[in-house]
């Protein structure tokens, strides 16, 4: 099997700089060679950036940095498109705004190929403000209402060739949502499973239950993974960390129960910020992670500290 990597070095969709050096970090921590261990013939494509960047701007002053959203979305949709045939993407972040073009991109191929894409977004947050109700403005936290296909982009974001069904998203980890995205979510089908799911239910039962629902679809599977979906204890290396957030072991089951799934066709590694890390710890971490998820079984982890 072959995986690709690619490298999307946007930080503008967050509140603070830093997420450009994502990439650069989880090279550092050796995720290529991971994954060459564990067998894969791994091709890493470098940086993508965009060259064009419209001129746009929204009624909603708070929104910053939309043009340069709308150029990479449009990149990635593009990107993401080519490099999920025959191969997976794992997309490096870069903040969480990149997973607009991302999942637009593999939603396309999904459609292309007849089958429905589903996407797993593990995440402090939901990501469902639209460019009228986000309040801080940062765009990191709008892909997930842009793919599923809620109104407002349209002018402003690529017109999507394929939405996400928001029955078939899974939001697991969340802690941090705000009115307007609460009030939003309440009226969709997306099955949003909060911190306390995860402490009454165990990460397991609920991923489980997921994954039985693509495997019957004979669904693709995107995988998004925001650092702030851990706790802050175990990650450090983001701008938006919450208390509160999933266990090393909890993140751990996650990706090894994905494995075992054969499902999971792209991944994001979004908002690792190494500006704000302790000296690679949270790269590593996600670096681990991505091992896991990519068929390293507890008994052949490398023996070290952290
Ligand atoms: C908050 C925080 N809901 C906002 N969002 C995200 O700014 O819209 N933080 N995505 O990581
Ligand atoms: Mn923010
Ligand atoms: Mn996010
Ligand atoms: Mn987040």
């Amino acid at each position: 099997t072959r995986c690709t990597l690619i490298g999307a070095p946007i930080q503008v969709g967050a509140g603070h700089l830093g997420c450009e050096m994502g990439p650069s970090a989880l090279r550092t921590a050796g995720l290529h060679t991971a994954l060459e261990e564990l067998g894969y013939r791994v091709s890493d494509l470098g940086n993508v950036v965009p060259t064009d960047i419209p001129d746009l701007r929204h009624p909603n002053g708070a929104v910053h940095h939309l043009a340069d959203m709308a150029a990479w979305t449009a990149l990635l949709a593009e990107v993401a498109y080519r490099e999920s045939e025959g191969a997976m993407p794992i997309f490096l972040g870069g903040d969480h705004a990149l997973s607009a073009g991302t999942v637009a991109g593999v939603a396309r191929r999904a459609e292309e190929a007849g089958r429905p894409l589903f996407v797993l977004w593990l995440d402090a947050h939901t990501d469902f403000h639209t460019l009228e109700t986000t309040q801080s403005g940062n765009l990191h936290g709008v892909p997930m209402a842009y793919f599923t296909g809620r109104e407002g982009f349209e002018g402003y974001l690529p017109p999507l060739a394929a939405p996400v069904d928001p029955a078939r998203v899974c939001m697991i980890g969340i802690r941090s949502v705000d009115p307007a995205e609460r009030e939003a979510l309440a009226r969709t089908a997306i099955t949003v499973h909060d911190m306390r799911m995860i402490d009454e239910h165990g990460v397991g039962v609920l991923l489980r239950s997921f994954l039985e629902k693509v495997a019957a679809e004979d669904g693709m599977l995107h995988v998004s993974l925001d650092v702030d979906f851990l706790d802050p204890d175990i990650a450090p290396g983001v701008g938006t960390t919450v208390p509160g957030g999933a266990t090393f072991r909890e993140a751990h089951l996650v990706m090894e129960m994905l494995h075992d799934s054969g499902l999971v066709t792209s991944l994001d590694l979004v908002e690792l910020n190494p500006f704000l890390d302790e000296r690679g710890r949270t790269a590593r971490l996600l670096v681990d992670l991505t091992g896991s998820l990519m068929g390293r079984r507890v008994l052949d982890r490398p023996t070290r500290s952290f």
